[in-house]
């Protein structure tokens, strides 16, 4: 199980952060996050992850792109809940200073190869929330390339929990349906 406690101080955090933010869809940011933090839960208690490792993941979960997405930092992360918060958090956020998208989830599965499993699987589960009908002014060429980044996410990072990694084969091959 996890604590409700820092599940809400999380989500309430991140709720702030992204503001007004929306999903691709035009729901609130927020629907995203309690997704990906659905998944993680899931997750969490299919592996019966011990307590401390729940909360992290669940924590980071929440605030998974709050670093890539808002105004607000690693510090204000780390002041407000702790290192390996940030340091999770931060391995999940995209250096937007790589040229390309390559380099930037090169670079972001390099990153989360060195934090523990239950911070590498965040990233399988925000790739098991986004991996739905891709939205219609998206081409053949960014279907294609979004389903093989999605196969390469899981390749380097199947280890992390079987549970999602499952679900993220099924939504793979789920996905290529929208193939053109
Ligand atoms: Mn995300």
């Amino acid at each position: 199980m996890f604590s409700q406690e820092k599940y809400l101080k999380a989500l309430n955090f991140a709720a702030n952060a992204h503001g007004e933010q929306k999903t691709p869809k035009g729901l609130p940011y927020i629907t995203h996050l309690a997704s990906v933090s659905m998944e993680v839960i899931h997750a969490c208690e299919e592996s019966k992850m011990e307590l401390e490792k729940a909360d992290k993941a669940i924590t980071c979960s929440l605030l998974h792109d709050i670093i890539e997405d808002t105004s607000f930092s690693y510090d204000d992360i780390f002041n407000e809940f702790s290192l390996e918060i940030a340091e999770g958090v931060e391995a999940l956020t995209k250096d937007k200073n790589l040229e390309s998208k390559q380099a930037q989830m090169q670079n972001s599965i390099e990153k989360l190869l060195e934090q523990p499993y239950e911070i590498q699987m965040i990233k399988l589960a925000d790739r098991i929330t986004n991996l739905t009908k891709p939205p219609e002014n998206w081409d053949g060429q960014k279907i294609f390339n979004y389903l093989n980044e999605a196969k390469f996410i899981l390749s380097c990072l199947k280890n992390s929990n079987a549970y999602l990694s499952k679900r993220l084969e099924d939504k793979i091959n789920e996905y290529r349906v929208y193939i053109k």
